[in-house]
């Protein structure tokens, strides 16, 4: 009997694979329900589907490696088509929190250099309002502590990354501070206002990013928003 989340999960991915088109270029978002959306598109790809994928992570570059899916590079193509990826958060104004599995930096430029970004996630990511979730932040190394400090006086809880015990390390040799803001009533501003944090790389918070949101239910239903 599967996990009733790994249904939604998969039920989310597969939906949003389904409306790839052959000769696109297509992004390949990172996460236990992308996972599902790769596999589909590895499937597909060895049913003939013929596209061209650009990864978000290493992580989902070797599973995109090993189903077989031609990747591609922003050195050979400037657009993407498609974008699948998932999410920590949605809310109903469909702005969306990111970053969870510390990929969001190359997530957030494969969204933005993609004609359509499709966002999967089961159906408990769907919140009237973000901020539940700690927002990832992405900073580089050098003066991390005194941008941690100034997250603080944006009104967040930061907390630094870590992973068994060490400084995690994303694939961009960075760090990720979680911030703990409760909720964030205007994504907008407080995107802007953590951008203008020198340190700070780039943000979860992908505003007004999303064009479809595909929800999975653990009855194996799916719902496009
Ligand atoms: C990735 O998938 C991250 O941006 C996001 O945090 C995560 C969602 O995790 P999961 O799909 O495993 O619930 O895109």
């Amino acid at each position: 009997m599967q996990d009733p989340i790994v249904i939604a999960k998969k039920a989310a991915g597969e939906k949003a694979a389904e409306l790839i088109r052959p000769g696109m270029v297509v992004g390949l978002g990172t996460g236990s329900t992308a996972y599902w959306a790769i596999q589909k598109i590895g499937a597909m790809v060895k049913q003939g589907l013929e596209i061209r994928a650009i990864a978000t992570s290493e992580a989902s570059a070797r599973l995109a490696e090993e189903l077989h899916i031609p990747l591609t590079t922003f050195a050979e193509t400037q657009q993407l088509d498609m974008d699948i990826d998932g999410a920590d958060e949605i809310s109903e104004q469909l702005d969306v929190i990111k970053g969870g599995g510390g990929a969001l930096l190359r997530e957030k430029i494969v969204a933005f250099h993609s004609r359509q970004l499709i966002i999967i996630a089961d159906q408990h990511k769907y919140v009237p309002v973000l901020g539940g979730y700690p927002l990832p932040i992405e900073v580089i190394p050098f003066g991390w502590e005194v941008t941690y400090n100034r997250l603080q006086q944006l009104g967040c809880k930061p907390l630094l990354r870590k992973k068994q015990e060490e400084i995690f390390i994303t694939d961009n040799g960075n760090y990720i501070i979680d911030c703990a803001f409760g909720t964030i009533k205007d994504p907008a501003e407080t995107n802007a206002a953590l951008h203008h944090i020198p340190g700070v790389v780039e943000t979860g918070l992908f505003v007004q990013m999303a064009h479809t949101v595909v929800l999975g239910y653990e009855d194996g239903s799916t719902q496009v928003l």
